[in-house]
């Protein structure tokens, strides 16, 4: 596949409401659209990269800067055989991760159009559906966050995920336990606690989550391990994990026995294969994290949640939970019975809404050799 142009676009799309975490309010996403034009095909890709470096270091411009000045160049005008190959081409750029998917994204999606098979095919899932949860911000109370949980459930999500910060914690957790005894409830600190917070985290074992997500610092593994080993509930580390290699530390100490991938995170859906293929060996059950993506995204992660180890419900919500319009058609759905459908059509399997993706694009370059 020779790969003729790739575009870039810079895209900010407003949210429904704002979303508040121990990181900040975010009211509005930012994130880079790749297009990949080779051999007759187009294939879409998002990096997830930020606005803001407090997720992670990258952000919309790092990003940019990575694609335009290094990977793009690794690729344009190449006839690549396959993904891996773009990889190799790249391979001595370090980190960078969210840079590296957005490219990597698009070429699976042009590789898996050209073969006429769907991105999920493509990747070896094995599912028609997936289950899907969905994650909610910090709310201002007790009550209003019951509200939203009611909604939510009424809509079929089959996991509710609850955003934690010191002082916006145990107190909506034992609220929820209390109204809804049975769902599947989990936390999300981005990594706003210490070991000092040990107390808090033993009173969460009382309420039977189903898991603690990134509880500690945003690089650490070591320390989770000392927490881990206080703890019934299983911690999941999403911030920490950016490759195979780290998701083996954490595993292989003990740090935590559930693993958020997110492709954005490790650099691709090929590494995020190998984290699974990994975890499903160690028995580890792993879900699909998000980054409040665009329709694009989200279809990445729909494909990816099809793999057989991706166990538990992944942050993968109906575009309407995001975005009052979203760039693609159709737009995401989740069936009542808190499934969302896996597209069959080839490579990510739903249309770009060339009218929508104008609207929400900030800048844009094109790269031609
Ligand atoms: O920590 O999982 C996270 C959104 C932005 C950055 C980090 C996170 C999140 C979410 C939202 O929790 C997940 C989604 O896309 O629904
Ligand atoms: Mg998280």
């Amino acid at each position: 596949m020779r790969i003729e142009k790739i575009e870039l676009r810079h895209i900010k799309m407003v949210l429904v409401s704002p979303f508040v975490t121990s990181m900040g309010t975010e009211y509005d996403e930012e994130h880079i659209i790749v297009r990949v034009d080779a051999n007759g095909v187009t294939g879409w890709g998002e990096s997830v990269a930020e606005g803001t470096p407090f997720y992670s270091y990258e952000t919309v411009q790092t990003a940019w800067h990575i694609l335009q000045d290094f990977l793009i160049p690794s690729v344009l005008g190449k006839d690549l055989a396959n993904v891996d190959e773009a990889i190799a081409g790249y391979a001595k750029v370090r980190g960078h991760m969210m840079a590296k998917a957005g490219l990597e994204a698009a070429l699976w999606d042009a590789f898996a159009k050209t073969q006429n098979i769907s991105l999920s095919k493509m990747l070896g899932g094995t599912r028609e559906k997936i289950d899907v949860g969905v994650s909610i911000g910090i709310q201002s109370s007790v009550a209003e966050l019951i509200k939203k949980v009611e909604g939510y459930l009424a809509e079929g999500y089959k996991r509710i995920k609850i955003k934690i910060s010191p002082g916006y914690d145990l107190q909506f957790v034992e609220a929820l336990r209390k109204e809804f005894p049975n769902i599947l409830l989990q936390v999300d600190a981005n990594s706003a606690y210490t070991l000092d917070d040990l107390s808090i985290f033993k009173r969460m074992d009382d309420y039977n989550l189903l898991l603690i997500e990134q509880p500690l610092g945003y690089e650490d593994i070591f320390d989770h391990s000392k927490l881990q080993r206080e703890l019934k509930t299983p911690i999941c580390l999403d911030e920490s994990i950016h490759s195979l290699d780290d998701t083996r530390a954490a595993i292989e100490l003990d740090s935590c026995r559930i693993i958020n991938i997110k492709p954005g995170r490790v650099g691709g859906f090929t590494e995020s294969k190998l984290i699974h293929d990994y975890c499903a060996s160690m028995n580890i059950p792993v879900w699909c994290g998000g980054m409040l993506e665009s329709g694009i995204g989200r279809a990445g992660n729909v494909a990816l949640a099809s793999l057989s180890n991706f166990t538990l419900p992944g942050d993968i919500s109906a575009t309407k939970r995001y975005y009052k319009e979203d760039i693609v058609d159709p737009e995401f759905v989740v069936n009542p019975d808190g499934t969302m459908d896996v597209p069959t059509k080839p490579g990510i399997g739903v249309d770009v809404n060339m009218k929508v993706l104008e609207k929400v694009t900030v800048k844009s370059e094109t790269y031609k050799k």
